[in-house]
């Protein structure tokens, strides 16, 4: 359950936070594919409680009402043809799938795909579940449960929110066949929301009766489905991710926050020569890295003090560091723009989702804030595809926030984040010959936009970051942009 089943040559798992499914189709075609990445997390694809009393919050979608495929992103027939149109593009569908629980006890009672349930029997028709098929007697988790009783952060409720038993047989089938269905549409694997509130031994059960990928979507047969568990660990709690990592893949929070701090300028940046397991991270085929998620960039979901758009100069440069580096398996984040943590997608006055608008620059509009579609981010997704598996080699640092290193033979990269600027003969590990930094502009035919670097015919290079340059990173490599 822990190979993303990527095609070749591809890496890098963009989360398109609360786009609708045609618009994801359209940028797989138009953008995802050409550009070289490799999947795409969608938002819950099940129908979910509608909120007006809170103006139709981004968090409704997880309280799902029933697994029909209907949400403000899109109906079945809509999610079959995006999931046929990425895969046939060479991305990859992955689904946020919410089988911990369902709704509270909210003030409305009305799905996406107009089901209704009676809350406080427990009884949602459309799946259907009763009251049988919830942890019972109900509680609620508390703040504390978490450092001392893993019994209750499994059995109590989230939240408040309607805590499924996936130890009933008639819960996981109800479960096992919408992620069957899924898979059978051509997806290629699933976040596991709040996979620390289920026990690890039912979620085997229910990974292990799974199909395999659909191979009419250009699977390979009896590939099993990529599956990483939302596990939020960053030490000293009754349960660790440790327990998740025997049965698939798992979210690394710590990376995020490590280098967060490292790109603010809180940690020097010499210290990330033995990035990976040395730091306290999961193993690398464990491990899915990012630095910020739909829930920590607003806040949510414990929080972490990460970095967000909101930050772009640092942020861009710890999204280079997770992408030049080859620990672990990356996801990048693609926001709306938000100004209080709750607010959902940019929406009209009846509540259906504005698609994203594509600018003469390639950049979103419409309230989308599309980092996928920021040069130094796309620029680095075709870096590491260029880099796929080789090591790092050629270490340089200044002994405190100037560092460089290199992939193999293939692709070189130097930040600086000191106040004075790195001007340095440095040794690459690239063929001589004039390259284009992919950072500070676009290549355009065999012209540089951005700096043009030099490697010279022993493999050394002169680099210059300013310190007030724009951004604090420059990137070349061999083979093409994207
Ligand atoms: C997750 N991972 O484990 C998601 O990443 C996270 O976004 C979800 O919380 C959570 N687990 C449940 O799937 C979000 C949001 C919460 C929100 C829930 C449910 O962060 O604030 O809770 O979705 O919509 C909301 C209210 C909360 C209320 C609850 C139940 O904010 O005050 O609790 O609904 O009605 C009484
Ligand atoms: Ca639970």
């Amino acid at each position: 359950y822990k190979n993303p089943h990527y095609v070749t040559a591809r890496s890098v798992n963009v989360h398109l936070f609360e786009w609708k499914w045609n618009d994801i189709a359209d940028e797989c075609e138009r953008f995802l594919g050409p550009r070289g990445f490799g999947g795409i997390q969608i938002s819950p694809p099940n129908e979910n409680v509608v909120l007006w009393t809170y103006n139709r919050p981004w968090w409704e979608r997880y309280q799902p009402i029933s697994y029909e495929l209907v949400t403000r992103s899109g109906n079945e027939r809509q999610f079959a043809d995006m999931v046929r149109r990425c895969n046939a593009a060479g991305v990859r569908i992955y689904v946020d799938a919410v089988i911990n629980h369902m709704t509270g006890e909210p003030p409305e009672n009305i799905g996406t795909a107009g089901n209704t349930a009676v809350y406080r029997e427990w009884y949602y028709p459309a799946v259907p579940y009763r009251a049988e098929h919830f942890n019972w007697p109900h509680c609620v988790i508390d703040g504390s449960d978490y450092v001392n009783d893993a019994w209750r952060v499994r059995n109590c409720e989230l939240v408040g929110l309607k805590d499924l038993n996936q130890a009933n047989e008639h819960t996981r089938n109800m479960i096992v066949i919408f992620m069957n269905k899924l898979i059978d549409l051509g997806v290629a694997g699933f976040r596991i929301d709040a996979a620390k509130h289920m026990w690890p031994e039912d979620l085997l059960i229910i990974y292990n009766r799974l199909n395999n990928l659909n191979t009419a979507h250009g699977f390979p047969s009896n590939a099993r489905p990529y599956i990483y568990q939302e596990v939020i660990d960053y030490g000293g709690e009754a349960i660790s991710r440790d327990e998740y990592t025997p049965i698939g893949a798992v979210t690394e929070f710590k990376a995020g926050m490590e280098l967060s701090r490292a790109f603010r300028g809180n940690n020097q940046l010499r210290w990330l020569s033995s990035w990976g397991t040395q730091w306290g991270l999961l193993a690398h085929s464990d491990s899915l890295t990012f630095i910020d998620n739909h829930d920590n960039e607003r806040g949510h979901g414990g929080g972490g003090g990460v970095l967000t758009y909101k930050e772009p100069r640092p942020y861009k440069a710890a999204i280079a560091f997770l992408l030049a580096h080859p620990y672990g398996e990356p996801q990048i984040m693609s926001s709306f723009l938000f100004w209080d943590s709750e607010i959902g997608p940019p929406m009209d006055h009846s509540g259906n989702i504005i698609s994203p608008a594509i600018n003469s620059d390639g950049t979103c509009g419409n309230g989308w804030v599309c980092q996928h579609r920021w040069r130094q981010i796309y620029s680095m997704v075709a870096f590491r595809n260029v880099a796929g598996n080789t090591d790092v080699v050629e270490w340089w640092d200044n002994g405190s926030n100037q560092i460089a290193f290199c992939r193999g033979t293939k692709a070189f990269i130097a930040f600086n984040n000191d106040r004075w600027d790195l001007n340095q003969s440095l040794q690459t590990c690239l063929p001589a010959g004039r390259y284009c930094d992919v950072i500070s502009g676009s290549k355009i035919g065999s012209w540089c936009q951005g700096k043009t670097v030099t490697v010279q015919s022993d493999g050394r290079a002169q680099i210059q970051v300013g310190a007030n340059d724009y951004d604090m990173m420059l990137a070349i490599h061999v083979g093409p942009e994207s």
